[in-house]
């Protein structure tokens, strides 16, 4: 894919190692643009940047994501300078002026970031290996920010994952059915409806201080590692966009929902959605290994609810969005979001089938 040229001109405001060579689109991501940037360094190597145009729409206030992406890149490059991970972080590359991004004419946001070459990301754990590497470097990232000293943190997106109120908004979809949409979804906004319950069980944890409010990533799902070409370790967590405070579940939860079944989260295919055990295994000690002894009972024990709240809360989103019109994820075929509402309360059911399972798994793990 080759990006419109006005993006020379953005690029070019970014203090890039030498001359632009090409710009080209990425493909992948419900929410942002992507584009790989290509210079050349004055001693006649290429380096390549990743730039990004911000979504205004799910964004309105950059500045603070902006200014949470900055304040905990710095705190996990200092972990990763005192030889506390092996793994890297993301680098912000500052504008000419000195700025962490930059605005468009129309006052959208842009920023740039150091691109790691040699490396890929998964729509889907291939194998239980991926989904490890994946966790464990999750579980690394909220330990890492346990001890993090700078400026709160903003909340960028109010209620991110408060499932109660993703349940009212999809409510307020069917109650407006902008576009008609609501008969063709009648039986999985029933059963979103029927599993209502699940909403109230973190809140009163989270109150009380047993499920502890930290720095999570909140958007923890495979495609958001960096994975070495090489080694296949997990090399960077990306995708810094809503890290803020919530809750370590939130982010386990998201793990279970991306890397437990062989499919992608738009898989048409229903009857290749599947938990498999082993990858549940994987991911359950991948991220306690990472995440260490920072995490608390309650915490432990509600890994497996985690996955299938935010799995129900995943298919209730993308519901809402198609009965909305598509108009916060990228759709490229017009039922897309009904799609992956399907496949979500597919895995979900799954996931409630083999709960008994997958606790067993858990509890077998050392702590
Ligand atoms: C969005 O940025 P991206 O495409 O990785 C969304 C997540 C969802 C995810 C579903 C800011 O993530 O919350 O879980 O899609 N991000 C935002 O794939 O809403
Ligand atoms: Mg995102």
């Amino acid at each position: 894919m080759t990006a419109p040229a006005h993006l020379d001109a953005i690029a070019g405001r970014f203090a890039l190692a030498g001359p632009i060579i090409w710009v080209e689109a990425l493909p992948g991501g419900h929410i942002n643009d992507s584009y790989r940037v290509t210079a050349r360094a004055k001693d006649g190597s290429e380096v390549d940047y990743l730039l990004q145009h911000m979504n205004p729409r799910v964004f309105p206030d950059p500045v603070r994501v902006m200014e949470n992406i900055a304040y905990v890149t710095r705190h996990l490059e200092g972990h990763r300078r005192a030889r506390h991970t092996r793994r890297d972080t993301l680098t912000l590359i500052p504008t000419t002026s000195g700025g962490a991004w930059m605005e468009d004419a129309a006052r959208s946001c842009w920023r740039m970031y150091a691109y790691h070459t040699r490396t890929h990301v998964a729509a889907e754990a291939a194998q239980p290996r991926d989904a490890y590497e994946a966790a464990n470097a999750f579980g690394e990232f909220i330990r890492l920010l346990v001890d993090y000293d700078g400026p709160p943190l903003h909340e960028t997106i109010a209620g991110f994952h408060d499932t109660a109120a993703r349940l009212r908004q999809l409510d307020d979809a069917v109650e407006a059915d902008l576009l008609g949409r609501a008969q063709n979804a009648r039986d999985e906004i029933a059963e979103i409806r029927a599993a209502r319950e699940l909403a109230d069980v973190l809140p009163p944890l989270i109150a009380s201080g047993e499920v502890p409010r930290r720095i999570a990533h909140n958007d923890a799902k495979i495609s958001n590692v960096l994975l070495d070409d090489a080694t296949g370790e997990a090399c960077c967590v990306v995708d810094l966009d809503t890290v803020m405070p919530g809750s370590l579940l939130h982010d386990f939860g998201d793990m279970v929902r991306s890397m437990t079944s062989p499919t992608a989260e738009d898989e048409v295919d229903l009857a290749l959605v599947a938990v498999r055990p082993d990858l549940f295994e994987a991911v359950a000690r991948g991220f306690l290994q990472g995440a260490g002894p920072i995490i608390t009972p309650a915490e432990r024990a509600n890994l497996v609810f985690a996955g299938r709240l935010i799995t129900l809360e995943q298919a209730a989103r993308f519901l809402t969005d198609y009965l909305e019109g598509d108009r916060y994820y990228h759709d490229t075929r017009g039922d897309q979001n009904l799609r992956r509402a399907r496949t979500q309360l597919c895995l979900f059911s799954t996931l409630n089938a083999r709960e008994r399972e997958l606790q067993d798994i858990v509890d077998g793990l050392s702590a």
